[in-house]
């Protein structure tokens, strides 16, 4: 008999609740001196974003700053939010720039973490050379540029990253142009090969795999949390390529909420028919915005409501074994993307003080009720 991550934490709790009643219902839940990635179950990676070059160039093991140390304390994940991107990594035709992600993978290696690769094909964050050049590039030569990136970057990397975002953002939303399909227009390289767009994502895939056969490769998406249209368009796409041999290992939802919407409770089931495919699946870029108050500040409500969301996506990774690892976009407000693009903020798990959030709780026991330190998905006796 098997039971599901839910079952066993209603299980858990209950029984918690029972042993405080018979100890006489005196006792204080102890506070708990522990962390996300001591509470991570040893098949899991719990994750943050960072941007090597602007809060990592000056790391000192000896004197970490406060951001640092919650970094390397927290979370056995980094993901470059930055740095690995064109714009950043190859900003012109032949100039790589390695000095962000290469930083990134420092602070990785020197606090015993893992990095998630991120990103090699997208229509955004490209430099002005590729959006130039673009315009005229036949098909032939923009497979060229883009091999010749995933080469160079993945294989400067290669044993250093677990999990590689090869395609991020490639379908479109129902709201777009055109409807739900691969980003032909906005993509500068599937533009160029849009008579065979898929043939290049298969290669794109193929040139990451061959720079670092020990990575697994993802899909990744927003907007792709829930059972929808777009993940449908990303099923239909996984069982395409995975058809043709393509080295796809990875389905991501990136997991950008807002409290202006509600949420899809179908998150699991998503998980679990790209599982079925044999990908594992991850959430990738977690946060969870909200409209604010005149005075800036969310109602405690809002505050609540964004630690349920939180901790559904984390239960809807948790209940899917093939769930390998849970990532939230930056962990303070203070080095959160929300501000200035919505109108919205809060989206993080801590305070711009590095104050912990209910969310930060919501997530810490989630962790700890799935099993402290040691998860259910693998043989008992392996220790984290
Ligand atoms: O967090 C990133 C922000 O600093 C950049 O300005 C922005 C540029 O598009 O990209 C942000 O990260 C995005 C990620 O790479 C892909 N998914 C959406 C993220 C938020 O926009």
């Amino acid at each position: 008999m098997s039971y599901s991550r839910t079952e066993i934490r209603v299980a858990a709790i209950s029984a918690a609740v029972a042993a405080v009643m018979l100890a006489g219902a005196t006792a204080q839940a102890e506070p708990k001196d522990s962390t996300l990635r001591g509470e991570t179950p040893i098949d899991l990676k719990v994750g943050s974003a960072v941007w090597g070059q602007n809060q990592l160039l000056d790391f000192d093991p000896e004197n970490p700053t406060e951001f640092q140390s919650i970094l390397g304390e927290e979370f056995d994940s980094v993901t470059p939010e930055n740095d690995m991107k064109w714009a950043e990594i190859h900003p012109e035709p032949d100039v790589y720039d390695f000095s962000g992600a290469d930083a990134v993978v420092a602070f990785a290696k020197a606090n015993g973490q893992e990095v998630r690769g991120h990103t090699l094909l997208w229509h955004s964050q490209n430099p002005d050379w590729v959006t130039e050049a673009s315009d005229d590039w036949t098909c032939e030569e923009a497979r060229d540029v883009l091999e010749d990136h995933i080469s160079t970057v993945v294989s400067r990397y290669a044993g250093d990253i677990y999990e590689w975002d090869v395609a991020n953002e490639i379908i479109q939303d129902t709201w777009d142009d055109g409807g739900v399909k691969l980003r032909t227009e906005a993509n500068p390289f599937l533009k160029a090969c849009s008579e065979d767009p898929v043939g290049l994502i298969g290669d794109a895939f193929r040139w990451a795999h061959e720079a670092d056969p020990e990575a697994v490769l993802f899909l990744n998406d927003y907007n792709a949390e829930g059972v929808n249209e777009k993940t449908d368009a990303y099923y239909a796409l996984a069982q395409e390529l995975l058809a043709d041999g393509v080295p796809l290992q990875g389905f991501g939802a990136q997991g950008h909420l807002s409290l202006m919407y509600g949420f899809d409770e179908s998150m699991q089931a998503n998980f679990e028919r790209f599982a079925d495919l044999g990908l594992q699946v991850a959430v990738t870029e977690a946060d969870v915005r909200m409209p604010l108050g005149e005075d800036g500040n969310p109602t405690e409500e809002q505050i609540a409501l964004q630690a349920e969301r939180y901790d559904g996506m984390l239960q809807a990774c948790l209940n899917v074994p093939a769930c390998s690892s849970f990532t939230v976009w930056g962990f303070d407000d203070g080095h959160s993307w929300v501000p200035g693009v919505f109108d919205e903020g809060y989206a993080t798990i801590m305070t711009e003080e590095y104050e912990k959030k209910p969310a930060y709780f919501a997530l810490l026991d989630g962790l700890s009720d799935a099993t402290p330190g040691r998860s259910p998905r693998t043989p008992p006796g392996l220790d984290k």
